[in-house]
């Protein structure tokens, strides 16, 4: 099986109930990721954080670790606003915030994932708020693609979200809109609620997928629960994926044993 490029989550800070294994500086953990044997740390940061560039390009490359993506939830989380927020003020402010993830990403090389900040269907249709978010997403892609950064729209499950949860809604809706810089972003754990076959569901997804969680049905570490890993990285490699899997767990039993847990489950299907 291919050699697939392994990333795990990160946060300046985490509580335990968020899926968010490595704390502390993006320093320390891309030197934690690289003890343990990552090739990479996604990052969840505030638009407006403070971020020393050259110190962390710098510590990347003597660990070896590369950044495998600029998350976009706590503006979102923190906030309580998103991209199709009711209030005009809200939207507005959550797209320039995502223009500015875009401008981290852009620094760091690497793509922006789009999750909670594009926000639950109010009262309006199914269609208007999928033609609402494509109309915002179309000129985030446009900026991103300018920046050589690409847009990785994350399938939520519905207890979270209440629309576009699978594969296929996410697709359609890529497909529909013409969206040529934004990419399908599974997450094992929302598919194990949504989907009805996600080896299915991953081939769907073909050379749009670009990026994927994983997480056990409990969303502890990929060992920790029911969901067949071997099949679901069987598919990825069917379909020549070439992006990251990132690990988005519970720090469960504990940040550093998860971290190592989920990249031995992984690895020992990759070997096989
Ligand atoms: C939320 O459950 C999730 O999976 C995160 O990746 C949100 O962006
Ligand atoms: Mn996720």
């Amino acid at each position: 099986m291919k050699n697939f490029k392994i990333a795990l989550s990160s946060a300046d800070a985490a509580n335990e109930s968020s899926p968010i294994l490595l704390t502390g500086s993006i320093c320390e953990n891309l030197k934690t990721a690289g003890t343990i044997g990552y090739d990479a740390i996604e990052i969840h940061l505030r638009e407006n954080d403070d971020i020393r560039y050259e110190d962390i390009i710098k510590t990347g490359e003597q660990n070896k670790v590369k950044i495998a993506s600029i998350v976009t939830g706590r503006l979102a989380v923190q906030r309580k606003i998103s991209l199709t927020d009711a209030s005009e003020r809200n939207a507005s402010i959550a797209y320039k915030g995502v223009l500015k993830y875009i401008d981290i990403a852009a620094r760091f090389n690497t793509d922006i994932i789009i999750g909670w900040i594009r926000g639950k269907r109010l009262t309006q249709s199914r269609d208007a708020y999928e033609a609402l978010l494509a109309e915002k997403i179309k000129k985030l892609e446009t900026y991103a693609q300018a920046k050589n950064v690409r847009v990785f729209v994350e399938a939520i499950n519905r207890y979270e979200i209440n629309t576009m949860n699978t594969a296929e809604e996410i697709m359609h809706w890529i497909e529909k809109y013409k969206l040529v810089n934004t990419y399908v972003h599974l997450d094992t754990f929302h598919m194990n609620i949504e989907e009805a076959d996600i080896s299915k569901a991953i081939e769907l997804c073909g050379k749009k997928l670009g990026y994927i969680h994983f997480a056990d049905s409990n969303r502890y570490y990929p060992g920790a629960g029911h969901i067949d890993f071997e099949s679901i990285l069987k598919s990825l490699d069917k379909i020549e994926y070439d992006g990251y899997l990132s690990v988005e767990c519970l720090p469960f039993p504990e940040r550093t044993i998860a971290a190592s847990k989920a990249l031995k489950t992984l690895k020992n299907i990759i070997d096989q």
